[in-house]
């Protein structure tokens, strides 16, 4: 097994070294060294609730407190947890590609940027943030505790987190980066997620080209511990925790 991940580390290597443009796509799996649940490990519940009904506007209309409750306990644990050797190997490898480095994350923990990531594309929002029901002001608010129904300083109108649930269309900015990002992109990392949410999972095959007028397909690289819904369009699945995985391959780079 060890040889198989030592192999799948070298073409991993291999594939960066020859790269001009590189994005990475991050999942909950990249923070879960740190202490961050991830999805689909807890079976997507939480205390009884299905993510998915918690994480939707509907579920905000009929019950914004317990939603409130639900967000205000991640941002609690979140302020506990600190970056993980794979997101600091993510921020050293943007400091040697630079502007043509991107990380592509659904996450809304913060941690590549704690880790020190600058080009970071939050596709599906930040629990750092809330936007105003009203006015629609954002305002980055850290992670301190919020009442649970936390009214806006300026319209006092009900502010909900910057976040995108499930059946909310992405930031239309960010989510156009991502595209652009990915389509342009010799190598996408694949890094710690289940590739099962969309549109977000549609950035893997327009890495490839599949979605066409790519003139070289993209190579795709997963990082995770099992296989996923993306290992198909994998060219290099390396398995193992992603915070041993990635600093090995900064080591293969000699960074
Ligand atoms: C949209 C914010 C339309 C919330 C999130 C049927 C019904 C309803 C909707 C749909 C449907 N079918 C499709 C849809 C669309 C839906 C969707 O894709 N649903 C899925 C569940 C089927 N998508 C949407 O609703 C999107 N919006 O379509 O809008 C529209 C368009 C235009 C105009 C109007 C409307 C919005 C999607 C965004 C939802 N918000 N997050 C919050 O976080 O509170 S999604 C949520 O899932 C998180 O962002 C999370 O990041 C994301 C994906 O999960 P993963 O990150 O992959 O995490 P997961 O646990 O699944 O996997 C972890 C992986 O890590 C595993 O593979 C594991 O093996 C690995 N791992 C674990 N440990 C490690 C590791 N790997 C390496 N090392 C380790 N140590
Ligand atoms: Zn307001």
């Amino acid at each position: 097994m060890a040889d198989d991940l030592d192999a799948a580390l070298d073409r991993a290597a291999d594939a960066l070294r020859s790269a001009r443009k590189v994005v990475v796509l991050t999942g909950a799996g990249v923070s879960a060294e740190s202490g961050v649940p991830t999805f689909r490990a807890s079976d997507g519940l939480w205390e009884g609730h299905r993510i998915e009904e918690v994480a939707t506007p509907f579920g905000f209309r009929r019950d914004p407190q317990l939603v409130w409750q639900f967000y205000n306990a991640r941002r609690a644990n979140v302020s506990k947890v600190a970056p993980n050797p794979g997101h600091y190997a993510l921020a050293k490898l943007e400091q040697r590609w630079g502007e043509d480095f991107m990380v592509v994350t659904q996450n809304v923990d913060g941690l590549h940027r704690a880790a020190g990531s600058r080009n970071v594309l939050e596709i599906h929002g930040s629990l750092h943030r809330t936007r105003c029901t009203g006015c629609g002001e954002i305002e980055d608010r850290g992670l301190e505790p919020l009442g649970e129904l936390p009214a806006c300083p300026r319209c006092a109108e009900l502010l909900r987190p910057d976040i995108v649930w499930f059946h909310e269309p992405l930031p239309a900015a960010v989510w156009g980066a991502a595209q652009l990002a990915s389509h342009e992109c010799d190598v996408l990392l694949v890094v710690g997620t289940s590739a099962v949410v969309y549109p977000a999972a549609d950035l893997i095959p327009i890495a490839k080209g599949d979605r066409g007028l790519k003139p070289v397909p993209g190579t795709v690289v997963e990082f995770n511990l099992t296989r996923t819904e993306a290992s198909v369009l994998a060219d290099v699945g390396v398995y193992g925790p992603s915070g041993q995985t990635l600093p090995k391959v900064c080591e293969r780079l000699g960074l």
